[in-house]
């Protein structure tokens, strides 16, 4: 790409504002979702705010990811202090949530990603959980770069 078009594409970046979210077609855990979306020049998705939050979920129902019992990994975890949340994208400590009751509750010390849980049936709507990073295999949500990275440039 020549610089032009870099600088045209991050112009149209700016422009947009709001963020472009992608659903890839396979399902993964937590560490595998995280390197994929990575693969693809994008990071699994961070929630910034209650507008953000309502964005994604916006997106979501549109896919035919969506469904009334269904879960996706988001870029958050407290892998590397127990308690201690942060988007994987930056570094940046966690500051909104949307827990379910009684979540985060780190069952057997194990739990440490965060997932959107969308389940009508247990009427958890499109809160979130910690869960455990390696074995719970499902879904995730990749979005654009963070643009501070794109910044850089
Ligand atoms: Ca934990
Ligand atoms: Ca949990």
């Amino acid at each position: 790409m020549t610089k032009k078009f870099i600088t045209l594409l991050i112009f149209v970046q700016f422009t947009l504002g709001a963020k472009r979210y992608f659903i890839p077609n396979l399902k993964a855990n937590w560490h595998k979702a995280n390197e994929f979306c990575v693969t693809l020049g994008m990071n699994l998705a961070s929630v910034k705010s209650l507008v953000e939050h309502t964005e994604l979920i916006r997106f979501v129902e549109k896919t035919d990811k969506f469904s009334n019992a269904t879960r996706f990994w988001i870029g958050a975890s407290d892998l590397a202090e127990e308690g201690v949340y942060t988007w994987v994208s930056n570094g940046h400590l966690v500051t909104f949530t949307n827990w379910a009751d009684n979540e985060p509750n780190n069952v057997n010390d194990t739990e440490h990603c965060i997932e959107i849980i969308h389940n009508t049936y247990v009427n958890r709507v499109w809160q979130w959980n910690d869960r455990e990073c390696r074995s719970a295999i499902e879904y995730f949500i990749c979005e654009t770069a963070d643009k501070q990275c794109i910044e850089q440039f």
